[in-house]
Protein backbone atom coordinates (compact mmCIF):
# COMPACT_ATOMS: atom_id res chain seq x y z
CA UNK A 1 0.00 0.00 0.00
CA UNK A 2 2.77 2.40 1.04
CA UNK A 3 4.46 1.59 -2.39
CA UNK A 4 1.00 2.48 -4.22
CA UNK A 5 0.88 5.99 -2.01
CA UNK A 6 4.43 6.96 -3.41
CA UNK A 7 3.30 6.39 -7.11
CA UNK A 8 0.30 8.85 -6.83
CA UNK A 9 2.68 11.53 -5.24
CA UNK A 10 5.03 10.80 -7.66
CA UNK A 11 2.40 11.05 -10.27
CA UNK A 12 1.37 14.45 -8.86
CA UNK A 13 5.03 15.65 -8.93
CA UNK A 14 5.19 14.91 -12.61
CA UNK A 15 2.40 16.26 -13.46
CA UNK A 16 3.50 19.56 -11.53
CA UNK A 17 6.53 19.96 -13.72
CA UNK A 18 6.13 19.39 -17.30
CA UNK A 19 3.66 18.45 -19.30
CA UNK A 20 5.85 15.76 -21.51
CA UNK A 21 6.34 14.08 -17.90
CA UNK A 22 2.78 13.11 -16.62
CA UNK A 23 2.81 10.49 -19.07
CA UNK A 24 5.25 8.26 -17.47
CA UNK A 25 3.14 8.92 -14.01
CA UNK A 26 0.02 8.86 -16.05
CA UNK A 27 1.30 5.06 -17.39
CA UNK A 28 1.77 3.72 -13.40
CA UNK A 29 -1.34 4.69 -12.12
CA UNK A 30 -2.78 2.89 -15.41
CA UNK A 31 -0.55 -0.54 -14.71
CA UNK A 32 -1.68 -0.09 -11.04
CA UNK A 33 -5.21 0.38 -12.11
CA UNK A 34 -5.82 -1.94 -14.61
CA UNK A 35 -5.00 -4.94 -11.75
CA UNK A 36 -7.57 -4.69 -9.13
CA UNK A 37 -10.26 -2.26 -8.20
CA UNK A 38 -8.57 1.31 -6.72
CA UNK A 39 -9.87 3.59 -4.71
CA UNK A 40 -9.61 7.26 -5.00
CA UNK A 41 -9.22 9.91 -2.19
CA UNK A 42 -8.28 13.56 -2.60
CA UNK A 43 -7.75 15.31 0.54
CA UNK A 44 -7.85 19.05 0.18
CA UNK A 45 -7.04 22.45 2.57
CA UNK A 46 -7.33 26.07 2.29
CA UNK A 47 -5.56 28.85 3.83
CA UNK A 48 -7.97 29.00 7.06
CA UNK A 49 -6.75 25.59 7.51
CA UNK A 50 -9.84 23.90 7.12
CA UNK A 51 -10.00 20.81 5.64
CA UNK A 52 -11.95 18.04 3.29
CA UNK A 53 -11.84 14.72 1.30
CA UNK A 54 -13.59 13.38 -1.76
CA UNK A 55 -13.80 9.70 -1.76
CA UNK A 56 -14.15 7.54 -5.07
CA UNK A 57 -15.02 3.90 -4.78
CA UNK A 58 -13.62 2.99 -7.66
CA UNK A 59 -10.82 4.83 -9.89
CA UNK A 60 -8.66 3.97 -12.89
CA UNK A 61 -7.02 5.37 -16.00
CA UNK A 62 -7.21 3.71 -19.26
CA UNK A 63 -8.91 0.78 -17.90
CA UNK A 64 -10.38 -0.36 -21.25
CA UNK A 65 -7.57 1.23 -23.79
CA UNK A 66 -5.81 -1.25 -26.15
CA UNK A 67 -2.98 1.58 -26.25
CA UNK A 68 -3.50 3.94 -23.32
CA UNK A 69 -1.04 6.42 -24.11
CA UNK A 70 -2.42 6.89 -27.38
CA UNK A 71 -5.82 6.86 -26.21
CA UNK A 72 -4.77 9.55 -23.45
CA UNK A 73 -5.57 7.51 -20.24
CA UNK A 74 -9.34 8.24 -20.19
CA UNK A 75 -10.42 8.55 -16.48
CA UNK A 76 -12.61 6.04 -15.08
CA UNK A 77 -14.26 7.22 -11.51
CA UNK A 78 -17.83 6.37 -9.69
CA UNK A 79 -19.17 6.15 -6.52
CA UNK A 80 -18.48 9.37 -4.50
CA UNK A 81 -18.39 10.07 -0.63
CA UNK A 82 -17.04 12.60 1.70
CA UNK A 83 -17.21 16.17 2.73
CA UNK A 84 -15.72 18.45 -0.06
CA UNK A 85 -18.35 17.74 -2.60
CA UNK A 86 -17.99 15.88 -6.06
CA UNK A 87 -16.10 17.67 -8.41
CA UNK A 88 -14.94 14.91 -10.48
CA UNK A 89 -17.69 12.54 -11.58
CA UNK A 90 -18.54 15.24 -14.36
CA UNK A 91 -14.84 14.11 -15.85
CA UNK A 92 -15.72 10.44 -15.96
CA UNK A 93 -14.71 9.17 -19.13
CA UNK A 94 -12.35 12.18 -20.27
CA UNK A 95 -9.01 11.95 -21.89
CA UNK A 96 -6.22 13.85 -20.08
CA UNK A 97 -5.43 16.77 -21.77
CA UNK A 98 -2.13 18.86 -21.42
CA UNK A 99 -1.02 22.00 -23.12
CA UNK A 100 0.65 19.23 -25.48
CA UNK A 101 -2.12 17.12 -25.99
CA UNK A 102 -5.70 18.65 -26.41
CA UNK A 103 -7.40 15.62 -25.17
CA UNK A 104 -10.90 17.83 -24.26
CA UNK A 105 -13.71 18.81 -25.68
CA UNK A 106 -13.25 22.50 -25.80
CA UNK A 107 -12.52 24.59 -29.04
CA UNK A 108 -9.32 25.73 -27.02
CA UNK A 109 -6.85 23.98 -25.19
CA UNK A 110 -8.41 23.62 -21.52
CA UNK A 111 -4.76 22.84 -20.29
CA UNK A 112 -3.57 26.06 -21.66
CA UNK A 113 -6.65 28.04 -20.79
CA UNK A 114 -6.38 26.91 -17.35
CA UNK A 115 -3.26 26.44 -16.61
CA UNK A 116 -3.47 22.68 -15.61
CA UNK A 117 -3.29 19.51 -17.00
CA UNK A 118 -6.38 17.42 -16.29
CA UNK A 119 -8.63 15.09 -17.87
CA UNK A 120 -10.96 18.13 -19.02
CA UNK A 121 -14.25 17.93 -20.70
CA UNK A 122 -15.31 21.57 -21.57
CA UNK A 123 -13.42 22.52 -19.69
CA UNK A 124 -13.90 21.95 -15.99
CA UNK A 125 -14.97 20.90 -12.49
CA UNK A 126 -11.83 20.73 -10.69
CA UNK A 127 -8.58 21.72 -11.53
CA UNK A 128 -5.42 19.97 -9.39
CA UNK A 129 -2.88 20.84 -11.39
CA UNK A 130 -3.86 24.51 -11.70
CA UNK A 131 -1.70 27.33 -10.51
CA UNK A 132 -1.04 28.10 -6.71
CA UNK A 133 -2.65 31.05 -6.33
CA UNK A 134 -2.70 31.41 -2.83
CA UNK A 135 -6.65 31.42 -1.80
CA UNK A 136 -9.00 34.09 -3.49
CA UNK A 137 -7.79 34.97 -6.88
CA UNK A 138 -10.11 37.84 -9.67
CA UNK A 139 -8.76 35.34 -12.71
CA UNK A 140 -10.80 32.45 -13.29
CA UNK A 141 -10.64 28.72 -12.78
CA UNK A 142 -6.97 28.82 -13.36
CA UNK A 143 -5.83 28.02 -9.85
CA UNK A 144 -5.74 24.55 -7.88
CA UNK A 145 -9.71 24.40 -7.90
CA UNK A 146 -12.29 22.30 -6.41
CA UNK A 147 -15.77 23.59 -7.39
CA UNK A 148 -18.13 22.25 -4.83
CA UNK A 149 -15.85 23.16 -1.89
CA UNK A 150 -14.56 26.34 -2.74
CA UNK A 151 -15.80 27.47 -6.25
CA UNK A 152 -13.80 27.92 -9.22
CA UNK A 153 -11.75 31.41 -7.71
CA UNK A 154 -10.38 29.91 -5.02
CA UNK A 155 -6.73 27.88 -5.21
CA UNK A 156 -6.38 25.57 -2.68
CA UNK A 157 -3.19 25.32 -0.06
CA UNK A 158 -2.95 21.85 -0.27
CA UNK A 159 -4.70 18.84 -2.03
CA UNK A 160 -3.59 14.91 -2.52
CA UNK A 161 -4.35 12.31 -4.55
CA UNK A 162 -4.01 8.89 -2.84
CA UNK A 163 -4.87 5.50 -4.25
CA UNK A 164 -5.24 1.91 -2.95
CA UNK A 165 -6.96 -0.99 -4.11
CA UNK A 166 -10.30 -1.96 -2.41
CA UNK A 167 -9.54 -5.72 -1.71
CA UNK A 168 -6.17 -7.06 -0.54
CA UNK A 169 -5.61 -9.87 -3.40
CA UNK A 170 -3.45 -7.75 -5.20
CA UNK A 171 -0.20 -5.62 -4.71
CA1 LIG B 1 -9.80 21.23 -27.26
Amino acid sequence: MNSNLYLVKHFRENKKQNDGDSESGLKRIHALTIQANYELRIDLEDFENSTSFAQYGSFGVGLFSVDPDEDGYPLSIADYSGTAGDSLLKHNGMKFTTKDKDNDHSENNCASFYHGAWWYRNCHMSNLNGQYLRGQHSSYADGIEWYSWTGLQYSLKFTEMKIRPTCEQNE
